[in-house]
């Protein structure tokens, strides 16, 4: 598989498909400016280092305990939540966040821009299997655009005749130097609602994190990007700028000491590592009939090097 993989897409130097953790297979990427690995499961990326004239600076947080099992999503990383976010409300034994993070996704493109940038896309469609959990017929692709900056964009395609809704969290890791030196700027006056106590609040200025946080933010569904800021006291250097379009919402997530001892991929001290910044459409979600699609983005980059551009 591995090698008709890079005979098809393989681009020397710059993408190279390999046999990763526990023999999955994951792309390896290196542009100018950046380095990233994807897995086949999940479209799920777990690695994104920015390289500037010997400066680095890896952007995502990945558990040292992730379970490379086939049909589990890898702790850390991008976990791409789709066709639902959270318990499917209708049926709860199914697996949370949905079956997109645990799915094996097919190459369909892969390419190097003019302007130096690499661009992957890898699709999830139907099948027998999904269509018992799931009765739609529908195409997810996950089109990564790697340079200075990194984004992503879950691209759903209603490609059955019934109409169907879905909810989707493209579920972001970011690695923090000290999660008791970290803010989270951006979402002041923002409404909440809080996983944690089931009430529903209002932002009164920066996030801090000083305890479990699990918080699910309104955010205005628009078509241009909305910005926030990761801003690490104690190292500025390592800022992380996450923006995020058509978006309903903003998950925040650090599970703090008892969740992260109760999670056997996750280390105990993890926590103070981490925070978890997700661009989302919760609640009802997206509607889509015959035909149509949506596209949910988040844009991720490094202060310190600024796009140049
Ligand atoms: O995004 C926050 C959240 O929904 C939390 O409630 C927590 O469950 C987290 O996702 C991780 O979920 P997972 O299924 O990956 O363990």
């Amino acid at each position: 598989m591995i090698k008709k993989l890079n005979q098809a897409f393989a681009i020397k130097d710059k993408v190279e498909f390999i046999a990763a953790e526990n023999h999955q297979v994951a792309i390896k990427i290196k542009t100018a400016w950046s380095w990233a690995v994807i897995y086949l499961q999940g479209a799920h990326l777990t690695s994104f280092e920015r390289v500037n004239d010997g400066d680095f600076q890896e952007l995502i947080w990945l558990s040292p305990l992730a379970h490379y099992q086939a049909n589990k999503a890898i702790r850390g990383g991008i976990p791409i939540c789709w066709p639902w976010f959270g318990k499917k409300l209708d049926a709860p034994d199914l697996a949370q966040h949905g079956f997109a993070r645990s799915s094996l996704f097919d190459v369909k493109q892969v390419n190097e821009m003019s302007d130096g940038k690499i661009q992957l896309i890898l699709e999830l469609k139907n099948t027998k299997e999904s269509e018992v959990i799931w009765p739609f017929q529908f195409k997810l692709e996950v089109i990564f655009t790697l340079g200075e900056e990194l984004s992503i964009e879950l691209k759903t395609t209603n490609t059955g005749d019934k109409d169907f809704s879905f909810s989707e969290a493209i579920h972001s890791y970011f690695k923090v130097d000290d999660i008791h030196q970290t803010e989270l700027k951006g979402l002041a006056g923002a409404q909440y609602f809080d996983q944690l106590s089931q009430a529903t609040q209002q932002q009164n200025g920066v996030l801090i994190f000083d305890q479990e946080i699990d918080q699910i933010y309104q955010t205005a569904n628009q078509n241009n990007f909305q910005s926030l800021l990761i801003k690490q006291q104690n190292n500025q250097k390592n800022n992380i700028n996450v923006s995020q379009k058509n978006a309903n919402s903003t998950v925040v997530w650090n599970p703090w000491i008892t969740k992260a001892q109760q999670m056997s991929d996750f280390p105990d001290d993890g926590f103070l590592e981490m925070l978890c910044v997700e661009a989302a459409n919760t609640g009802d979600g997206i509607f889509l009939k015959k035909d149509q699609s949506h596209s949910l983005s988040q844009l991720v980059c490094a202060p310190q090097f600024y796009p140049s551009v």
